[in-house]
């Protein structure tokens, strides 16, 4: 697709969008805002694509903000850090959370600022074993955003959350497991090809289960029981009459690996 900051290659289901700047950690600029929406663009229109691995060139996941960039100007002549977000980080976490496909942010090494946030917006994290993660905000005079203040306390809780963004301590991939933050760690020699395993277990799962199933985890924050017990039902009504359920009782009882078609 002509990208310059990003690469990003469908193979067997799964897109894999790679940040690309590796001279710069793939410090996050405008130009790959544009290029990762359009990716993701791609990998939602696509039906062959079941499963998005978001990752990094070289040795980083992504710094974050690309510091040297300069900032974009408010109404009152002073740079405007916050238009930024409203303009590139907030429409791309919210896409993110609401994605319509599994998500998967591959953490190969340091996952910083900004960054680290977009990563929490995909549904599963792993990480390689020398990858860390930072909310290194408060290192530069800046409030956590791309969602961390939402999403940090109710994966930590609330006090390891402000800990973790007030210290801006860098985390190592082993304690960001304990935490919850990452699903798993992967030595590095592996990483990439456990990441692959898990994607394509993914893209040859079902589909339309998957969807509901991030439908459900997402609305359960903001539900009480009888509603979400009422909306559980709802989505297994869905699930429930979709071929690939019918699929998957039969092959269970066929003893054999199921045929998943994705509706
Ligand atoms: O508009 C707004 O600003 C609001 C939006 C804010 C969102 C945010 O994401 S704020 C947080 C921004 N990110 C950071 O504060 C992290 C900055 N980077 C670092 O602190 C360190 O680079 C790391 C801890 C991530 C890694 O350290 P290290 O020692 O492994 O690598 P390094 O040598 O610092 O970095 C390698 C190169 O990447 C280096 O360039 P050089 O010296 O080789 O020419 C470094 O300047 C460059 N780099 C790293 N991070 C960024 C960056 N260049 C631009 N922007 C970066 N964020």
């Amino acid at each position: 697709m002509g990208f310059t900051t990003i690469r990003s290659e469908t193979r067997e289901g799964v897109a894999t969008i790679t940040l690309a700047r590796p001279d710069r950690l793939n410090a996050l600029t405008s130009v790959m805002h544009g290029e990762l929406s359009a990716a993701l663009d791609a990998a939602e229109a696509d039906e062959a694509v079941r499963c998005v691995v978001l990752t990094g060139e070289g040795r980083a996941f992504s710094a974050g903000q690309d510091l040297t960039e300069e900032r974009p100007i408010g109404p009152d002549g002073k740079p405007d850090a916050g238009g930024r977000l409203e303009r590139l980080y907030n429409p791309l976490v919210e896409r993110l959370y609401a994605f319509p496909k599994v998500t998967i942010a591959a953490l190969n090494g340091p996952t910083v600022g900004a960054s680290a946030n977009i990563a929490l917006a995909c549904d599963i994290l792993f990480a390689a074993r020398s990858a860390y993660l930072q909310q290194a905000f408060a290192r530069i005079g800046l409030v956590p955003d791309a969602g961390g203040t939402w999403s940090l306390p109710r994966i930590v809780g609330a006090k390891r959350a402000l800990a973790l963004m007030l210290t801006a301590d860098q985390i190592p991939a082993e304690e960001l497991e304990r935490m919850g933050l990452v699903y798993k760690v992967f030595d590095d020699a592996t990483f990439r090809d456990e990441v692959a395993s898990y994607a394509r277990r993914f893209a040859s799962g079902p589909a339309l289960a998957y969807r509901l199933i991030k439908e459900a985890a997402r609305v359960s924050e903001a539900n009480d029981l009888k509603t979400q017990l009422a909306l559980e039902a709802n989505l297994q009504r869905k699930a429930g009459a979709s071929e690939d359920a019918r699929e998957g009782v039969m092959a269970f009882r066929e003893k054999r690996a199921p045929r998943y078609k994705g509706r």
